[in-house]
């Protein structure tokens, strides 16, 4: 078994133990497929996309997104190594190489590391009719390197959620991944090694780590990578190879300093599924722990109007549309020394809540979309009001309302 070995260690997580390689079959969407987390969200994700023929086409699973390219791509072939193969004699330029390629292919960002295994799922959870595999099947992914892709959301679509212009852009992103990676593994299989396309609706492995081993960026408090530039509205694939390459070294961008006083992920998210405190140790991982289960069942709050949660993505302070001084705040926050790195943290988190508000949210009217809040029907016994938002709303309950702009 080859495990990955970078030369720094991110700073964002700890391995403190052994860690089993995870059975997809464990994992969220199947546990809700087998009624794990009750019939409700089961028939939920069943019946998701509802009857707008432009969610459909983002697919993901649901009975009604024949049209997707997900649904199409998930079980093609893929092609054959070619035998004559190019030799490499300097893995940095092929390394080079590969990123320009990428990016032309329509990856934003893009890192190398080794493939370790820890990270690529035990046993599938769904067959493929192209390869013949059945679920229950072992994967087997022997490559030797993970070129990690990064794919961009819009950031003021994402300031819609959640609704379907957010749920649009969220589909999108994930339907990038499919000809980019798919075309950057044809390549290389040209060039004369194997390589496997890793991208929504066929992924083998998780992402993340193998992102944050790569350079992309670090772990967030809200379980997902955080970029420099893009924040965590990135779509990640990954390209498995055995194509001599070198790899990039793990990044600190200062992300493990700004989770322990931000905390905005948390105080924004309606199920209160991210933590405030600290770390845990699972799986052999010190890292924020997520409850998977409580955010899954948020969706159930979306009454037909979104399918995707996105608020904690756009709440985090590192998403911020492209700007100088965002850049100037990244930077000056990665080269601060790390013991004075809260001197510097602290006012820009206030400066943040400030300008671009506790719970980024914006009004939003695209194609026939208006993501205005619904009228809710207040439950309070007498109470005639047809009331406006959920604003109005908690002027009579006790208990906080769960929900974003639409519930
Ligand atoms: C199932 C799933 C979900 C489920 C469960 C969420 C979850 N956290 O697992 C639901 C439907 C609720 C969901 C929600 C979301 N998801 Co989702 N989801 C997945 C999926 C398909 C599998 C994840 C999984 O196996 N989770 C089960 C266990 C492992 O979760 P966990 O223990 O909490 O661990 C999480 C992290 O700590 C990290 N992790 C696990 N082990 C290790 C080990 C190390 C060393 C490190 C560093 C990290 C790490 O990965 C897990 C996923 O976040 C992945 C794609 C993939 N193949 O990985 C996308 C993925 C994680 N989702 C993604 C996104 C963007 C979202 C949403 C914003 C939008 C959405 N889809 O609704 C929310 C965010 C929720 C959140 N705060 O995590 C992105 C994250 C991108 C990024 N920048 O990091 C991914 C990678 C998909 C993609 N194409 O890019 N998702
Ligand atoms: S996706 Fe929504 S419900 Fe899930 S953790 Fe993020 S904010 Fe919370
Ligand atoms: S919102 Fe703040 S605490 Fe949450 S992941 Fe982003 S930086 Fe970390």
């Amino acid at each position: 078994m080859l495990t990955g070995k970078t030369q720094r260690n991110p700073r964002s997580y700890r391995i403190v133990g052994p860690q089993r390689q995870i059975d997809e079959r464990e994992t969220p969407h199947p546990r809700v497929d087998r009624g794990e987390l009750g019939e409700r969200i089961r028939s939920w994700r069943k019946t998701r996309f509802g009857e707008d023929p432009f969610r459909r086409i983002y697919g993901g699973g649901g009975d009604k997104s024949w049209n997707s390219l997900y649904h199409i791509m998930k079980d093609v072939p893929e092609g054959g190594v070619n035998p004559n193969r190019i030799p490499v004699s300097d893995p940095a330029k092929m390394a080079c190489n590969i990123k320009e390629i990428a990016r032309f292919l329509g990856a934003d960002v893009v890192g190398i590391t080794y493939l370790d295994q820890a990270y690529v799922y035990s046993h599938r959870a769904e067959g493929n009719a192209a390869t013949g595999k059945k679920p229950g099947d072992p994967i087997h992914l022997p490559h030797r390197y993970a070129i990690c892709l990064g794919f961009a959301s819009d950031y003021y679509k994402f300031l819609s959620n959640n609704s379907r212009i957010s749920d649009a852009e969220y589909g999108l992103g994930n339907i990038h991944t499919i000809p980019t990676t798919f075309m950057l593994a044809s390549y290389i299989r040209e060039m004369g090694y194997p390589a496997r396309a890793q991208y929504y609706g066929t992924y083998e492995l998780n992402p993340i780590p193998l992102a944050v081993n790569a350079g992309l960026g670090e772990l967030g408090r809200h379980g997902m990578l955080i970029h420099e530039e893009y924040g965590s509205r990135l779509h990640l694939a990954v390209v498995t190879t055995d194509l001599p390459l070198a790899v990039d070294e793990p990044v600190d961008i200062g992300v493990e300093e700004v989770c322990k006083y931000c905390m905005k992920c948390a105080r924004t998210c309606p199920s209160h599924s991210i933590p405030f405190g600290g770390k845990e140790v699972y799986n052999g991982v010190e890292k924020y722990l997520v409850n998977v289960d409580t955010c899954y069942k948020y969706r159930l709050a979306s009454r037909g109007q979104w399918s995707n949660c996105v608020i904690c993505v756009s709440s985090c302070c590192y998403n911020k549309p492209k700007a100088w001084w965002h850049t100037l705040a990244c930077w000056a926050i990665k080269w601060t020394p790390i013991p004075l790195r809260p001197l510097l943290i602290v006012p820009l988190l206030w400066i943040d809540d400030l300008f671009w508000g506790k719970r980024p949210w914006k009004h939003m009217k695209w194609l026939d979309y208006d993501n205005a809040p619904m009228p809710v029907t207040c439950n309070i016994p007498g109470c005639q009001a047809k009331h406006a938002n959920l604003q109005h709303k908690r002027l009579h309950v006790t208990k906080p309302a769960v929900g974003g702009a639409v519930s």
